[in-house]
């Protein structure tokens, strides 16, 4: 908008003035507020797993669990330093429990997942049933339930924590907890979620069926049982030419996502396969579970290795080139962006 010089100044005199009151000008910011289509702040980035790797057991030498509460390094954008947050909605973080050590038992509104990198036979208890995890499984910790981590085997245990720590700040609406003991008394034996809810099934009635929250029952999503699934609709299903093969994680008690605040999905893309390009509006955190091959992020390459994390921030144009079976985990705020009607993608 083209302003005569006069008009510009005595703008500037009246900014001036109301700038004490708190008071700005929309017409000076309007086209930087509402705009087109999505300019995320955040960056492409991919975190090289050894690397991390070896900060956070140099911190291990340092610092207990305990001492830390969660001794985790956070995947921080470059694009939103300071924020803790890998996109600006979502948190990363890679947290290390050694043998013997116990993070302790508390409860926060915000909703968390846990994406096993490494180790096998650890736990996170949610409300005193323990989760036995291993690599490549899905644990949840939703919001409001206790939940604590432990590790009694001898390896050291590594998983990746996704968050919504950014959203739930956003609406300025947590509250957090500290369990009084250091862990919370068992209520089930370990896997009883698993086995009751984690098969199309739900206990009919009685203590079994009241013991877990009614919306959010089940909280392990075992590799074991994901990966099979992947296999058996890359066998039988044609692959789809944005996404490969991809399975998205439900709620069972209303098939939607995983959590209020997240969505979560794996993938296979086949070797020799390139998928078309594609734009969503879901900031989304990919980890590279098995094989190899390229991801091409508005024309930038970057070559997957195997436990890499890599994030794509809202409306980037993305493309996977597979050398090798590649299979990828991700989570997104695509459960936030639904409720609120924001969701969008654009396919090639
Ligand atoms: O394990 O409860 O990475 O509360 C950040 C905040 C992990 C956890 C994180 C947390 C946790």
């Amino acid at each position: 908008m083209a302003l005569a010089n006069d008009q510009r100044s005595q703008l500037e005199a009246l900014y001036a003035e109301m700038a004490p009151a708190n008071l700005t000008p929309l017409w000076e910011l309007l086209a930087g507020l509402v705009k087109p289509q999505p300019n995320s702040p955040a960056h492409v980035h991919r975190w090289n797993y050894d690397q991390a790797r070896d900060y956070l057991m140099r911190a291990g030498d340092l610092i207990s669990a305990e001492q830390a509460e969660r001794r985790v390094l956070i995947l921080e954008n470059p694009g939103l330093e300071g924020q803790s947050a890998i996109v600006p909605s979502l948190y990363a973080g890679l947290q290390l429990i050694l043998p013997g050590e116990i993070a302790p038992c508390h409860r926060h509104s915000q909703c968390a997942l846990r994406f096993v990198m490494e180790g096998d036979g650890a736990f996170t208890a949610l409300d005193g049933e323990k989760a036995i995890m291993r690599q490549y499984d899905l644990v949840l910790t939703p919001g409001g339930q206790w939940h604590d981590h432990g590790n009694t085997t001898d390896q050291p245990m590594i998983w990746l924590d996704g968050l919504d720590i950014p959203t739930v700040r956003l609406f300025d609406a947590q509250f957090a907890e500290h369990f009084d003991g250091k862990a919370f008394p068992e209520s089930a034996p370990a896997g009883d979620t698993l086995a009751r809810y984690g098969h199309n099934m739900r206990p009919m009635r009685g203590t079994a069926a009241d013991r877990r929250p009614a919306h959010q029952p089940l909280f392990h999503y075992p590799y074991a049982q994901w990966r099979p699934a992947l296999d058996a609709m890359a066998k039988s299903a044609q692959v789809d030419p944005h996404v490969g093969h991809a399975l998205e994680f439900t709620n069972p008690a209303d098939g939607g996502s995983i959590m209020p605040t997240i969505s979560a999905h794996v993938r296979l893309i086949p070797a020799g396969f390139e998928t078309k390009a594609r734009r969503s509006s879901d900031g989304t955190i990919f980890v590279v579970c098995e094989g190899m091959g390229t991801v091409i992020i508005d024309g930038e390459e970057i070559a997957l290795l195997e436990r890499d994390t890599f994030c794509v921030p809202s409306w980037k144009e993305v493309r996977f080139s597979a050398d090798t079976d590649l299979v990828l985990f991700a989570y997104s705020d695509k459960a936030s962006q639904e409720k609120l009607n924001l969701y969008r993608e654009w396919n090639a």
